[in-house]
């Protein structure tokens, strides 16, 4: 039995913006409470759910979504991919992730509010369903259509249990007031694609107030 463990991915990114909160554009047309100081400010709140954690897909198992369907606030809009529960493999944040490959190789995509002209961060993590071939999963990450990173995970030695997800990371510049991200699979004839996990958007730290001059981190 896997125990219930919670296994959860560090990405290093985590707090650069929060060098931004005493700075003079502490303005955001959003509500967003400023009583945080450790974690990041946002311009844009980003991406919803980037775990996939909504809905509860069933656990131990996994719900197939066609072209068309949701999964919370993200949408399928090519191929299917299966939406994956607690417990029937390791997630790399909280319980759920999606394999980009149902039965056919499938798109994942949400669209959310951005600034134009400002610098986002995407952060992600990767990896493969080890259930079955090919061994090396492909896909990539799109930004308003267009591919802005091809990826690629080896599944040599890994297993349900041991998924070994990686850290991914892609900037874009927003080119209006919202921006969709897709994440394709490109992985064809199988139902054992790349997985992913933990998306997060975030506007990136120096298009705002990293270079105020001051030495050191703080
Ligand atoms: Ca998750």
């Amino acid at each position: 039995m896997v125990s219930a463990r919670p296994y959860v991915t560090v990405i290093a990114a985590l707090g650069l913006l929060g060098a931004a909160a005493g700075a003079t554009q502490a303005t955001t047309s959003h509500q967003h409470s400023a009583t945080s100081t450790a974690k990041s400010i946002h311009q844009a709140r980003g991406v919803d759910d980037g775990s996939f954690e909504y809905p509860t897909a069933p656990a131990n198992s996994f719900t197939t979504v066609a072209t068309g369907g949701a999964i919370g606030p993200w949408t399928v809009t090519r191929g299917n991919v299966d939406h994956i529960g607690r417990g029937f493999w390791q997630a790399a944040e909280r319980n759920q992730s999606v394999d980009l490959n149902g039965g056919t190789p499938g798109t994942v995509a949400q669209t959310f509010p951005t600034t134009l002209g400002t610098t986002y961060s995407i952060t992600y993590a990767l990896a493969g369903n080890s259930g079955g071939g090919p061994t090396v999963k492909t896909g990539r990450v799109l930004i308003d259509g267009q591919t802005i990173q091809d990826f690629t995970f080896d599944i040599t030695g890994k297993t349900f249990t041991n998924m070994g997800y990686v850290g991914r990371q892609v900037t874009f510049v927003a080119r209006s007031a919202s921006t969709t991200l897709s994440f394709a699979s490109t992985t064809a004839n199988s139902a054992h694609g790349p997985v992913i996990d933990d998306v997060v958007v975030r506007a990136a730290c120096c298009s705002c107030s990293c270079d105020r001059g001051s030495t050191g981190k703080h």
